[in-house]
């Protein structure tokens, strides 16, 4: 199988000869990694731009926190925030992603000029998400997702974290279809951190060519995540959110080597470089 078709490709987004790496602009005072530093709209474009001249083949644009914990942003607010960067950014010519969980700013960030919706929670947690996703005719990012930032952590339990999350990740898709999505604009995420212990996200690496079967392509996201930071710290206490992007890199690399679709990461420099050397190790297999 070559490796393009063991990858996947999504219709209405351009074809990539490896795995393609999604940068992430977070315009969000409390995000857990980079909250605050692009808060202000044109500095947030221009760290989109930024990203892309470091080798990001799409700009993923939220306007929600969505760390542990975390209480949600209105949906005013989250207008506000969003859609100036996303219409800034496709004016450039970018391929841009929403970030969001709301209908509303899907739909107006569509109109501003993004090509894809990234929703972490698969459409469940506003009903009217899949409906205008499917009108808009867009691509659709479905995650593994058991629940609000608020109490997710509650939901952590599994006894075979890679069955569940490829059954309930099926249930979402089949659900999405029904709503009227096509298959072939739907892109799949194991939602690395979200309702998930370090262990999970571990095995979930380790196995992500089981989440194959799905025949989707598949979105991998674990720049700066919990599970970094408690895989570094040793005996020690975990490093900061901003001191995991070589581990990001690394996790890049073996995502990139199991197929994934693309990878969502905030430094996109290392990345870039890792998703080179596998599609560069690819070529020689
Ligand atoms: N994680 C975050 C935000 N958006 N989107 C997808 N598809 N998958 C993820 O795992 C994901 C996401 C949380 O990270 P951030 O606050 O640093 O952006």
């Amino acid at each position: 199988m070559s490796t393009l078709r063991a990858r996947g490709t999504v219709e209405g987004l351009p074809e990539w000869d490896r795995c393609a790496v999604m940068g992430v602009v977070n315009v969000t005072p409390d995000s857990f990694s980079d909250g605050g530093r692009w808060f202000d709209t044109t500095a947030a474009i221009k760290h989109g731009l930024d990203l892309v001249t470091e080798g990001a083949d799409l700009v993923d644009v939220g306007g929600e926190s969505t760390r542990p914990g975390a209480t949600r942003v209105d949906e005013a607010e989250e207008l506000r925030r969003v859609v100036p960067v996303v219409r800034g950014l496709a004016a450039e010519g970018v391929t841009v992603s929403v970030d969001t969980m709301r209908a509303s700013v899907a739909e107006q960030a569509v109109a501003a000029g993004a090509a894809l919706v990234n929703d972490v929670s698969g459409g469940l947690a506003d009903p009217a998400m899949v409906p205008a996703v499917a009108a808009a005719g867009v691509p659709f990012v479905v995650m593994h997702w058991r629940g609000f930032s608020e109490r997710m952590n509650s939901h952590a339990v599994y006894t075979d974290v890679v069955a569940e999350v490829v059954a309930e990740l099926r249930a979402r898709m089949d659900a999405v279809i029904a709503g009227g999505v096509a298959p072939e604009r739907l892109v799949i995420d194991p939602g690395l951190g979200f309702a998930k212990q370090a262990e999970h996200d571990l095995a979930l690496l380790a196995h992500l060519a089981d989440l194959r079967v799905l025949g989707r392509p598949l979105l991998v996201a674990a720049s700066r995540k919990r599970f970094l930071g408690h895989v570094l710290a040793g005996e020690g206490s975990p490093p900061p959110a901003r001191e995991r992007d070589a581990a990001t890199a690394a996790v890049s690399a073996i995502a990139a080597h199991q197929d994934a679709w693309a990878v969502r990461v905030h430094e996109v420099r290392a990345t870039a470089d890792a998703v080179r050397v596998a599609r560069a190790v690819e070529g020689a297999q």
